[in-house]
């Protein structure tokens, strides 16, 4: 079945009448100014519109012999139109919930479906194709296969690229250029008008990395080199580790989740010449004495790497000031950076950083955590933000997943770091999930992947941080490109 030009145009048209698609001068939230403007959320109030909208996304897909068990809309906007197209065609729907992030303890898929059916995406609008990507993920985790996205407008800035890089094929009953064609044709644009608008969809496209942006504008900044990202930072941990990434090419650091401190010292110094960072739990150590930390940061002044104690701080400001500065361990005396939950509020970053500040030390803050069933996402990960935000010189940056997902502003010169990274993907036994370093750096937006047992457990744990640490780096060098 071909899909019906005249209808096409005549959607053209009625889209145009209704300003879901606008032109004039428009400032888009990154204060750029764009010719045109996209919002689909008014054609809801059209129901001659919604229907016509649902009958040719509709017919798209089985003119492109699309084969799917149920379909899935994005929320919200493409929600009603999933709606239609399964009343119309006797396709069952399932529902994604946006707000539960927590896949681990509320159902994020809401419907009757098995694992391994093949389930249809439906969308309004795609710009980097970010927001389609944050829908299909929750569908595969719980073993839907997704092959096709429907959309009803592609702006084409590059969202179909990144869908056909995770094997999914954009079916679009209307490409951005489609529209400006019909509305010369018919007189409601310029050629002037037209030319604009093209120029301006050219010069904004978007990378493998950009985050998406629903309303229509195009607004994704170019991924930042490692040594601009040391220009933007007020805490001097996070210019040294930018600076030192973008001198040794190396954005591995290496969790050394060893049974002792001798083999820590050892695995510090045949990897040492891989890594940016060696991350410790030195309450691991049973033969953990006050050597320590000085043969440590002999052997990262030997190797240029810094060290991260993973102490994963949680009490209120009074207690963290011992915990981190004397104590057993005194963490602060030898750990560049360390990290701290935000549960306890922004009193723990005022304790932390009455040790830290005078030592040139650097704060991560847990924003997200790669664990099945974490808490940690949504206004959590928000107020995390928000904290980093009130104490630049200190917070250094975080532990996150998938900071491309997060509001572009909110990175900057701050430091993403992930964990649960190993080339094979996967997961352990114990929730542990694993992403590869290619999607942890590119897609996910991360700047330094955190990699344990795939490196130190492997035979030749040397050759094996030199692989990560060649992942990591190609991962990064594309994003810039
Ligand atoms: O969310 C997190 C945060 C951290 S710091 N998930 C994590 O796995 N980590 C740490 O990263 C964890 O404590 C461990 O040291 C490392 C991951 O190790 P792997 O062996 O699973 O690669």
């Amino acid at each position: 079945m071909a899909v019906n030009e005249e209808k096409i145009d005549a959607l053209i048209l009625r889209l145009h009448e209704i300003e879901a698609v606008k032109f004039g001068e428009f400032k888009l939230k990154s204060g750029i100014m764009s010719p045109i403007y996209i919002d689909l959320r008014v054609i809801v109030s059209y129901p001659d519109v919604l229907a016509s909208v649902a009958g040719c996304m509709w017919d798209v897909l089985k003119a492109n012999g699309a084969e799917f068990d149920n379909m899935c809309g994005v929320p919200y906007t493409a929600l009603p139109i999933a709606t239609c197209m399964s009343l119309n065609n006797d396709c069952p729907m399932l529902m994604r919930r946006k707000e539960v992030k927590d896949y681990g303890t509320k159902k994020a898929i809401e419907g009757a479906f098995t694992a391994g059916q093949t389930c249809l995406v439906v969308e309004d609008l795609v710009t980097s194709g970010a927001s389609v990507m944050e829908t299909v993920e929750p569908l595969n985790q719980v073993g839907l296969k997704v092959k096709d996205v429907v959309v009803l407008i592609d702006r084409e800035q590059g969202g179909e690229a990144r869908l056909a890089s995770n094997d999914l094929r954009l079916h679009a009953v209307l490409p951005l250029s489609r529209v400006l064609k019909t509305l010369e044709k018919e007189g409601k644009m310029s050629a002037d008008l037209v030319q604009s608008v093209k120029a301006f969809i050219a010069a904004n496209q978007t990378g493998p990395n950009a985050s998406g942006n629903e309303m229509g504008a195009a607004e994704t900044p170019k991924r930042l080199a490692y040594a601009a990202r040391a220009e933007l930072t007020a805490n001097q941990c996070a210019k040294d580790l930018w600076n030192l990434m973008e001198t040794k090419k190396t954005n591995l650091c290496v969790a050394a989740d060893v049974d002792t401190a001798a083999e820590l010292i050892e695995l510090a110094d045949k990897l040492g010449p891989e890594i940016c960072i060696l991350k410790t739990h030195c309450d691991l150590y049973p033969d953990f004495d006050d050597t320590f930390g000085s043969k440590l940061l002999e052997l990262a002044a030997k190797h240029k790497f810094m060290i991260f104690e993973d102490r994963k701080f949680a009490d209120i400001g009074n207690t963290v000031v011992g915990q981190y500065g004397s104590g057993v361990h005194k963490i602060a005396d030898w750990s560049h950076i360390t990290n701290a939950h935000i549960v306890p509020g922004s009193g723990i970053i005022d304790g932390l950083k009455s040790v830290g500040l005078a030592k040139g030390r650097g704060l991560l803050l847990l924003a997200e955590m790669s664990s099945k069933g974490t808490m940690a996402n949504g206004a959590y990960t928000e107020a995390a933000v928000k904290m980093a935000a009130e104490h630049p010189d200190f917070v250094m940056g975080f532990i996150s997943t998938r900071p491309s997902a997060w509001k572009a502003e909110w990175s900057k010169g701050l430091v993403q770091m992930t964990p649960g990274v190993q080339l094979g993907g996967g997961g352990d036994a114990m929730g542990q999930q694993y992403n590869t370093p290619e999607r942890v750096i590119g897609e996910c937006g991360s700047d330094v992947i955190i990699v344990g047992r795939g490196i130190y457990r492997a035979a030749d744990p040397a050759a094996a941080a030199a692989e990560y640490r060649k992942a990591g780096w190609d991962a990064y060098t594309a994003a810039l490109a």
